[in-house]
């Protein structure tokens, strides 16, 4: 295989968020969030798990950041809970929360990993769910206040900063189909829940940079939307109405082109529009240093009449077909296409030319059923589904897309949200009766990709 070099300066790392690991979720003050109330409804999770312990590493930051070290990651993307550090969403402030993100920032900072703070991974304060949650414009500029909070604490310390990860996720998963906290089915909301997330990202994104942070980004889990037949006009037809849902209907505002015309008229059909307020594509629209793409797997969508849709994409139902994945796929069933993403990549860099990528989230979830002669997990399938995809960024970056970074998803195994812990997606194993956290060859392997830069 030829060898291929990154860039110098190229960001290497690993992400996990904070409900998914942190567990001690009764510790130092920190309340409910809507993650810890849905996952203790009955049948909301995967036989009951719920992220009370996760990997502990709340008490076992210290080990982790070791282990980070030991692999030479250069960057860790974590994420703060917000109802550790305000736990009823507003203020006042809770000092224990917040220095449990001032400890672990000096940890990462004295192994010399760079420390890139996510605001929000999805575990909104319960007292806030209470009073509506996303679906509520006092959510969004709640989060602007806590996001201060956050930065006035670790912002002499923290670069770069992103708002929201995959508001696509909390949205339409959380408000549209159920599938997630707090667990809501309606279109309506839905759409309420995308625009006070953008509304929140760009009062939050203000809000930073006037107080001096360096690097202000949001996280996307963007879609590369293809069709079943290249040359069907039904297809394209529904090729473009998924990606406005997905894809154009958070990067038109945030890069401010504000909301696509199809888009609007298509959530008019689905809920009168009167929580967007003359100003807020503007809000929205917040300067960006940086765009975190996560991707996992491409999207292949006909134009069907009749078609089945899917309770992710409102208003899909009628006129859609997803379509089952045509090929290998990971644990979770979903499509392995590394092609998708130097697609998605060189379409995100056109289309957002003097934007700058990191690939915030790559990884995959497999058995983890094999172990070597040393006791590792021997997960060779998930070295090349990493393989396969360094590969595939590092052809976007030859084709002129400016990628920053990769960070692998996850460092740990952990809380898969409504797979519980049943889905590993993580280079280091966890034993979670007795915590112990063990690289498998995968952790390996890009220690070694990291070291040499290249593959
Ligand atoms: O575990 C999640 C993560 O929280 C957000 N992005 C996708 C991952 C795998 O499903």
């Amino acid at each position: 295989m030829t060898q291929l070099r990154f860039p110098e300066n190229f960001v290497w790392g690993a992400a996990t968020a904070a409900y998914q690991i942190e567990g001690a979720a009764g510790a130092d003050g920190r309340a409910p969030s809507i993650w810890d109330t849905f996952s203790r409804t009955p049948g909301k999770v995967f036989a009951g798990h719920t992220g009370d312990v996760a990997c502990d590493h709340y008490h076992r930051y210290a080990e982790d950041v070791a282990l980070m070290a030991d692999l030479g990651l250069r960057a860790y993307r974590f994420s703060v809970a917000w109802p550790r550090v305000r736990p009823a969403g507003t203020g006042p402030d809770n000092p224990p929360g917040l220095d449990f993100y001032d400890r672990l920032t000096d940890a990462l900072l004295a192994r010399g990993i760079d420390p890139i703070v996510t605001l929000y991974h999805w575990d909104l304060p319960q007292a806030l769910a209470d009073r509506g949650g996303w679906t509520v414009r006092e959510t969004a500029e709640q989060f602007a206040e806590y996001a201060l909070a956050v930065h006035g604490r670790l912002g002499d310390r923290v670069r770069t900063w992103t708002t929201l990860n995959e508001p696509w996720c909390s949205a339409y998963l959380g408000y549209g189909n159920g599938v997630h906290a707090p667990g809501g089915q309606d279109a309506g909301a839905a759409f309420r829940a995308v625009h006070h997330l953008l509304l929140g990202h760009g009062l939050a994104a203000r809000a930073l940079r006037a107080a001096g942070a360096q690097v202000v980004g949001i996280t996307l889990n963007l879609a590369d939307v293809q069709p079943a037949d290249p040359d069907s006009p039904a297809d394209a037809a529904a090729v473009r109405l998924v990606d406005g849902l997905h894809n154009r209907i958070f990067l038109g505002p945030l890069t401010g082109a504000g909301y696509p015309d199809d888009v609007l008229a298509h959530l008019s059909r689905l809920v009168e529009p009167d929580f967007l307020r003359d100003g807020d594509e503007k809000l929205i629209a917040a300067p960006l240093d940086l765009l975190g793409v996560n991707y996992y797997s491409p999207t292949y969508v006909a134009g069907r009449a009749g078609g089945a849709g899917s309770s992710a994409y409102p208003g899909s139902a009628g006129s859609v077909e997803f379509l089952p994945p045509g090929g290998p796929v990971t644990e979770m069933g979903w499509l392995i296409e590394p092609a998708g993403l130097t697609r998605l990549l060189e379409r995100v860099g056109a289309d957002h030319p003097g934007l700058p990528i990191m690939i915030t989230e790559n990884g995959a979830a497999f058995p983890d059923d094999r172990t070597d002669e040393l006791g590792r997990v021997a997960d060779d399938d998930r070295v090349r589904y990493l393989d396969g995809h360094l590969r595939a960024a590092h052809d976007a970056l030859a084709r002129g897309v400016d990628l920053r970074g990769y960070l692998v998803w996850s460092l740990l195994d952990n809380f898969e949200w409504a797979e519980g812990y049943r889905k590993r997606f993580g280079i280091v194993h966890v034993d979670y009766p007795t915590q112990r956290r063990t690289p498998k060859r995968s952790a390996r392997w890009y220690q070694e990709v990291i070291s040499r830069n290249g593959l």
